[in-house]
């Protein structure tokens, strides 16, 4: 995005830092600051490291973007500042509280409502554009999650928070619940200084965590993270992570909830990011039946839609297997003839864990030899021999 030809006098930068900053808080934003690209630390070989330890499981693009993502001037030499931005969506309910209810799922905060990364691309665009009227020359370019840029070192730099032990941007003001936008530009915009860190000897996200997926503190394996296993990977998930995955079918909030930075939380103020009633305490039994047009009927304008069908039944039934409600086998048995070989896979695991020993041995003499897929098959093989 360029700057129109401008006849007015430009603002000193100074000044047009602080009508950005006014500008920002008037369309919805919390937090602002701007980073010295140069400054993010050693957020890069950190990067490196991670990739080289393949925790990024699935996410190829991790590792297939790392030249550009390990420094933020690698995508665009001409920036010298990303300007970045915080928007809070701090929830009106406990999200743990559900963990508690079994034959119910239990849905992240930030997918209980609208998909961020819409509403927050279209601010920062309205947002940029105001920054190029206003400063009448330069250049912009807008992110939101999706773009090879380190967002939390970034943010860390432009003094908003800093990264904590679960690895997510943590706010003295505001405490975890917090989405990162950014916009990079040519403008040499007055740097903020970098926020430390301030976490002390606290651990409560670490011991928090229901998959142990922190092999240290400010690092996560992903591979073992719920949010990943549920949204980001493919395939089946490993069946020695299914159990401890409970009820949570679409990404987790242990972490970000555990942190007693929240005490200074205050409700997200976007109403399209709240929770929709539907989505706060919704039936596994009503999930299960989700054909692929009711599913994407089921999450309009939903971050949920992201995962298609098939991955989104298969942690649906995940969370079947953890339930301790027989009341919901005969969800799990009718998918056990889905057309998706990710869906009857994962009925079948929720159906060994539900069922009497017999009775699911004498189900699988019914249906395990009729099964043409290799990676079911092995699920009725490992089922059968646990
Ligand atoms: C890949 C990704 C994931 C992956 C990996 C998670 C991760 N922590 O990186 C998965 C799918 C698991 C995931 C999950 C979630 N994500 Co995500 N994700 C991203 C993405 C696209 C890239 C992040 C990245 O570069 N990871 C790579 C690794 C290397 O980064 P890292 O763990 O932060 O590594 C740093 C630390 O380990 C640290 N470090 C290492 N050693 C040490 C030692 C010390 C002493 C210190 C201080 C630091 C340190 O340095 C590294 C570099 O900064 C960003 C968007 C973006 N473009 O940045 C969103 C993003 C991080 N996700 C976000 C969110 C909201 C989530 C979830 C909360 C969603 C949910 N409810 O399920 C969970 C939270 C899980 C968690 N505890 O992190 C937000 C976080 C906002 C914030 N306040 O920080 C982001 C920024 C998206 C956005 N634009 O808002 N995510
Ligand atoms: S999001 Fe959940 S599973 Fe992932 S690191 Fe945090 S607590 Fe662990
Ligand atoms: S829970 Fe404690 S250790 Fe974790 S990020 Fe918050 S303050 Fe830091």
């Amino acid at each position: 995005m360029n700057a129109p030809a401008r006849k007015t006098q430009p603002l000193p930068l100074p000044e047009l830092k602080d009508r950005l900053r006014d500008l920002a808080l008037e369309e919805g934003f919390d937090a602002f600051g701007v980073a010295d690209p140069d400054k993010a630390g050693e957020a890069g070989d950190r990067l490196r490291h991670w990739v080289a330890e393949q925790r990024y499981g699935d996410m190829g693009w991790m590792a297939d973007t790392l030249e550009r993502r390990v420094h933020a001037r690698a995508m665009w030499p001409e920036a010298l500042r990303v300007v970045m931005l915080g928007m809070n969506y701090g929830p009106d309910e406990d999200p743990r509280a559900i963990l508690e209810e079994r034959s119910r799922a239990a849905i992240s905060v930030y997918a209980k409502g609208e998909d961020y990364h819409e509403i927050i691309k279209a601010k920062l665009k309205r947002l940029a554009r105001a920054l190029l009227a206003l400063a009448g020359e330069g250049d912009v370019k807008v992110f939101v999650d999706t773009a090879p840029l380190m967002e939390k070192p970034l943010a860390m730099a432009a003094g908003l928070g800093w990264q904590g032990k679960h690895t997510n941007l943590v706010s003295r003001q505001r405490g975890s619940w917090m989405f990162l936008g950014a916009i990079a530009t040519t403008l040499d915009l007055p740097p903020d200084a970098p926020m430390g860190d301030h976490c002390g000897q606290c651990r409560a996200c670490l011991d928090a965590c229901p998959t142990a997926a922190f092999p240290a503190p400010y690092q996560i394996d992903a591979r073992r993270c719920v949010s990943y296993l549920t949204i980001e990977h493919k395939g089946p998930i490993p069946r020695e992570l299914r159990p401890l995955m409970g009820n949570r079918i679409y990404g987790c909030d242990d972490c970000l909830a555990a942190c007693p930075w929240n005490k200074f939380a205050a409700l997200g103020r976007e109403a399209k990011l709240a929770a929709r009633d539907e989505n706060r305490a919704p039936d596994l039994a009503g999930l299960a039946t989700l054909d692929d047009a009711a599913f994407r009927a089921r999450f309009p304008k939903s971050p949920i839609k992201r995962s298609g069908r098939g991955r989104f039944l298969r942690n649906v039934l995940t969370a079947i297997g953890n339930s301790g409600d027989t009341g919901l086998i005969p969800s799990a048995q009718t998918l056990l003839s889905d057309d998706d070989a990710l869906v009857r896979g994962s009925a079948v695991w929720a159906l060994s864990r539900l069922l009497p020993e017999a009775d699911f041995a004498a189900l699988a003499a019914r249906h395990a030899p009729d099964e043409a897929d290799p990676e079911v098959q092995a699920e009725w093989m490992a089922a059968r021999a646990t």
